[in-house]
């Protein structure tokens, strides 16, 4: 099972030169920590990721929340992600038809296709909208994550549900790196031969509980140990109060202990 792998060796083993990448940095920096920085100004999101890309593998972004957004934004993140060693990760969520979402991907203000390594989709149109994201996305060699989970209460994404994003990723292995979840799916289906999907879980806290909004959270080694995800995501845990750089480096140390756990068990 690739839970009890270590990261470098699934990166030997992968085929998407994403999930290559990725696991090659979290590794090298051994960190399986990605921020994600919802703020409005381009000023914050740059002072924000100049500081805690030394302790990620990932940045995560919602690009469409800026409210001064330009593509010197794009050129400085793309300059910071180089500097740190770390990839972008645009959280666009895409729902609708193949033909939309391939506009949404390539175009518009932000042509995120064009500057994010790893971006998401919602299965709820069918499997159409993996085959219009993939038509843009393979040829930059960009990787996909499929909603499995949300971390919020009431998500409707369970059961059968789910597991259908488990089977569409299957058969859209060369641009479905992995999944949005809360937990590994393997267990529920058979395990492929060769098959290594990456989990990133959102809603992880080490102090609050939930938001009032609706958001859950759970620790790193919940996330990493006990549920075998593979990158806990942080928001405002890290941003939100106190100091960035000694918050990003709690988590950073929280996921990868967890890690070295369950690869060691
Ligand atoms: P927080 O500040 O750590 O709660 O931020 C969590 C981030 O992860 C935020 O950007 C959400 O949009 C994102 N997220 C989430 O919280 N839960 C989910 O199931 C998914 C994304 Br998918």
């Amino acid at each position: 099972m690739a839970q009890s792998k270590r990261y470098s060796e699934r990166a030997s083993a992968h085929t998407n030169p994403t999930a290559i990448r990725l696991f090659q940095i979290m590794e090298r920096k051994q960190t399986n920590l990605s921020v994600s920085a919802d703020v409005t100004t381009k000023a914050e999101l740059l002072r924000i990721t100049d500081a805690v890309g030394p302790y990620i593998c990932c940045l995560k972004t919602h690009i469409d929340i800026l409210s001064d957004f330009d593509h010197d934004l794009i050129d400085q993140l793309t300059a910071l992600a180089k500097k740190h060693d770390f990839l972008i990760f645009e959280d666009r969520k895409f729902a609708d038809i193949g033909n939309t979402v391939k506009l949404q991907y390539s175009s518009g203000v932000h042509k995120i296709a064009s500057w994010s390594h790893i971006t998401n989709a919602h299965i709820v149109p069918g499997e159409g909208i993996v085959k219009g994201l993939a038509e843009v996305g393979i040829p930059l060699q960009r990787g996909l994550l499929l909603l499995a989970e949300m971390s919020s209460a009431g998500s409707l994404a369970t059961g059968e549900y789910t597991l259908e994003a488990l089977r569409i990723a299957r058969r859209n292995k060369e641009f479905c790196i992995g999944f949005i979840g809360q937990r590994r799916l393997e267990g529920l289906i058979p395990v492929e031969e060769k098959e290594d999907f990456i989990y990133m879980s959102p809603g992880v806290g080490l102090t609050s509980k939930g938001d009032g909004l609706g958001q859950q959270y759970r620790t790193p080694r919940e996330v990493i140990l006990d549920s075998g995800c593979d990158v806990i995501i942080v928001g405002r845990g890290i941003y939100g109060s106190g100091d960035t750089v000694e918050n990003a480096k709690t988590y950073q140390k929280a996921g990868w202990d967890a890690y070295l756990e369950r690869i060691e068990k």
